[in-house]
């Protein structure tokens, strides 16, 4: 559909407000049936660039819709990719304000921080581990600002992916002489274990999910820079959460990453 400069930027407030004020909106192909996944990554580019304009700085990516088991509880069979800001950021261990969101889940993820730059096209995954600093174990907590949840790959994609807030874990490790194909993780709610994977559920390996994201933005001229951390997706389908809930995910190597709901 190609959407004009000012729809783009009047849709990046809309959804940027729905975000702050923790509203649900709905869903942008509603009253835009023919948005197409380019004007939505438009319009995620122009959040960003108000956030930066803010001053909440624009610390890395995430990769989304990776793992099939994600895929099947969204009902979207196409991977995504989101912005990560500073303001996204919570401690290991520290509390959220669940006012703050509408509806939290949370996801586990392998978290990569990179030392040099990744650009596609054609990057692999061979440059991602020569690219890669460390890997961190990580708890992402999405946060859609559509009504129950439910939105198509474009409505998400224009809603930054439904980025809220991440949590990295205390132990960085490297890459180096990790499988990160069987690298086991479990989820646990509230010392429940509730959701277990392995690396491999996220595109065959987490690296390759980084080389997929820096191709994505590379057809869109932009770039991992370096420093940038990535998050390449949610390993298993992500888990509700409410006030008085706590998310620990253990990664075999890797340590544990805790997040608190009050
Ligand atoms: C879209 C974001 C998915 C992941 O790790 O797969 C995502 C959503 O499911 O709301 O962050
Ligand atoms: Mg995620």
């Amino acid at each position: 559909m190609a959407l004009d400069r000012a729809t783009i930027v009047a849709l990046a407030q809309h959804l940027e407000g729905a975000q702050l004020d923790a509203r649900t909106v709905p869903q942008l192909t509603i009253e835009y049936p023919a948005l197409t996944t380019g004007d939505a990554y438009d319009i995620q580019d122009a959040i960003r660039q108000i956030k930066e304009q803010r001053g909440d700085m624009t610390v890395g990516y995430k990769a989304g819709l990776t793992s099939r088991a994600k895929m099947a509880q969204m009902g979207v069979g196409t991977p995504c990719y989101g912005f990560l800001s500073s303001s996204f950021v919570v401690a290991d261990g520290e509390a959220i304000k669940a006012s703050e969101l509408i509806h939290p889940r949370v996801e586990p993820e392998i978290a990569f921080m990179l030392k040099h730059p990744l650009r596609g096209p054609n990057c692999h995954i061979g440059q991602v581990f020569a690219a890669t600093e460390v890997i961190v174990p990580a708890l992402e907590v999405i946060d859609s600002r559509y009504r129950d949840f439910k939105f198509d790959l474009a409505s998400v994609v224009a809603d930054n992916s439904s980025s809220a807030r991440f949590v990295l874990g205390a132990q960085a490790v490297q890459a180096t002489g990790l499988d990160l194909r069987t690298l086991g993780i479990v989820l646990e709610k509230n010392g429940v274990p509730v959701a277990f994977g392995a690396g491999a559920a996220v595109l065959g390996n987490p690296a390759a999910s980084v080389a997929m994201l820096a191709n994505m933005l590379g057809e869109r001229g932009l770039e991992l820079p370096a420093g940038s951390l990535v998050l390449t997706g949610g390993i298993t389908e992500a888990i509700g959460a409410a006030a008085g809930d706590v998310l620990t995910m253990h990664g075999h190597g890797l340590g544990q990453v805790s997040v608190r709901f009050v």
